[in-house]
């Protein structure tokens, strides 16, 4: 039999930072709601939550690669909402968000989660809010559980 390793979806004792874009407020604030839903729901304890808040989805990479080196969080999500039809460098703020976001997890060793939404249209960026696809927020924070619980036994 092959050894198999898999991180559970326990949140007990998890410690979770949770950066979030101002932009689109609307929408991100609906994303820390789903993410702390989620951890509750999964057993972890709102105390153990930290929510930074930065300007845009470009401010994501550096604010989680700064607490992922902190050494207070066992994994970093970073929540926010880039809509293509609302700017003219929506492909600058993604890229670099996604870019730096896996660049912060990769130096810091720690988890650090893309819970960012990239959509087309505000339609698509509502559906991924709480709307018809679920919640993004909530996703991001069901991958930074198991990421823990994961990395717990490599
Ligand atoms: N930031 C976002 O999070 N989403 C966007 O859709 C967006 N748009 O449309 O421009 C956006 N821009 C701001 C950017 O993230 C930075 O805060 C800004 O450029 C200052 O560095």
């Amino acid at each position: 039999m092959p050894k198999v390793i898999e991180g559970n979806m326990l949140a007990d004792g998890a410690k979770v930072g949770i950066v979030v874009a101002r932009f689109n407020e609307f929408l991100t604030g609906k994303l820390i709601d789903g993410a702390v839903d989620a951890f509750k729901r999964h057993g972890g304890d709102d105390a153990n939550l930290t929510q930074v808040w930065v300007p845009g989805s470009f401010e994501l990479p550096g604010t989680a690669l700064k607490m992922a080196q902190s050494g207070k969080y066992d994994a970093i999500i970073c929540l926010g909402c880039v809509i293509r039809g609302s700017t003219g460098h929506y492909d600058f703020v993604a890229a670099e968000a996604a870019k730096g976001i896996g660049q912060a997890g990769m130096q810091s060793g720690v988890p650090v989660v893309f819970g960012v939404i990239t959509a087309d249209t505000l339609e698509q960026a509502i559906d991924r809010s709480g709307a018809k696809q679920g919640n993004n927020g909530g996703k991001a924070m069901l991958t930074a559980i198991e990421m823990i619980n994961l990395y717990k036994q490599l």
